[in-house]
């Protein structure tokens, strides 16, 4: 038995990065382990750390998965039940939107920010495309940009064809396991190849017609980019997963709320309709910014 790390996986097979530096050997997991009632639909992802056992053709099986630090999930896709681990293991999530093509969603970063919120991991929000912005958008990305920042989230507005800002990512980066998700389009896999060139990895235009990514990248891969730091590049998504989260228990995921739900009338207040709501009054007051009580409402109603 040995142990490595995985750092690529195409569903049947995987790709792991031996620990004892040896370098990279082909495993897929037993029968067994795959048919095992787990709540995901993908027992091992990439991130994990795994023991292997050899197998007389060169490749392993995968025999024993460690237990994770944490993991961020999407929803399963083609109406199967549950989640789809993207990546364990990891030190920092970074969620991707785009200034235009496509357009970015505020509520996409909360689902992202809820994400991290249960599952620990640190967050870190990024705004690519910014020699995109046109028109008033400096000023919305402004304000996107205060919000954040005051409810103590990391967010960084950037293009691929600004360095200074390339560079900036990098040096919020390096040393760690970093994950990079988000829609088709937004330039996850460019932003890989301008911190590291030499992966000159494969990237396609958004449609004109649709203004959507071509989900060109298919399989979550971990990718190193040098001192100590790996960037795992992850297929476009449409949602992040919420399994295990009630209604009554979003509110913790929201630092704006989370003090506050304990000054409601209901221990159990979903803060949708309850009379005696704290955290309505703090949005009627404008403490809480209408964008992320629309967002909160919008995965309320996604939960039920
Ligand atoms: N103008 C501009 N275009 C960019 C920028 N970053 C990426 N693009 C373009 O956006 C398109 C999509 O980029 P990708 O890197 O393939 O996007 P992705 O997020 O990896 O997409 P999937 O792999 O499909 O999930 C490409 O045509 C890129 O050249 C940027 O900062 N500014
Ligand atoms: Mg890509
Ligand atoms: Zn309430």
């Amino acid at each position: 038995m040995f142990t490595g790390r995985i750092v690529k996986s195409t569903g049947s097979w995987y790709l792991v990065e031996k620990s004892d530096g040896s370098g990279i050997i082909s495993a897929r997991l037993p029968g067994k382990m795959r048919l095992e009632g787990l709540q995901q639909t993908n027992p091992v992802a990439v991130g994990d750390l795994v023991d292997l056992q050899s197998v007389d053709d060169g490749t392993a099986l995968v025999r024993n998965i460690h237990p994770r630090s944490n993991y961020i999930t999407r929803q399963a896709t083609h109406g199967k039940r549950g989640e789809q681990i993207l990546a364990a293991n990891i030190d920092v999530g970074i969620v991707v939107q785009s200034v235009r093509q496509p357009q970015f969603k505020t509520g996409f970063i909360d689902r992202f920010l809820v994400t991290c919120e249960a599952n620990h991991v640190t967050p870190l929000i990024v705004i690519n495309k910014l020699d995109l912005a046109r028109g008033k958008d400096m000023e919305r990305l402004d304000e996107i940009r205060n919000l954040y920042t005051s409810l103590g989230y990391d967010i960084l507005l950037m293009s691929v064809e600004r360095q200074d800002s390339v560079k900036q990512l990098k040096e919020r980066i390096q040393g760690s396991i970093v994950t990079m998700t988000g829609p088709s389009g937004v330039g996850k896999t460019s932003i890989l190849n301008a911190l590291h060139p030499e992966l000159n990895r494969t990237t396609a235009a958004v449609s004109g017609f649709s203004n959507k990514g071509k989900h060109t990248t298919t399989f979550a891969e971990m990718l190193p980019i040098g001192n100590n730091t790996y960037v795992v590049d992850t297929p476009g998504i449409r949602e992040f997963g919420l399994v295990d989260i009630d209604a009554p228990g979003l509110s913790n995921f929201y630092p704006e709320m989370k003090d506050l739900r304990t000054a409601c009338r209901f221990y159990n207040c979903t803060h949708v309709h309850e009379p005696g709501c704290a955290v309505m009054q703090a949005y009627d007051e404008g403490t809480i910014h209408p964008d992320r009580y629309m967002s909160y409402l919008q995965i309320i109603e996604s939960l039920s």
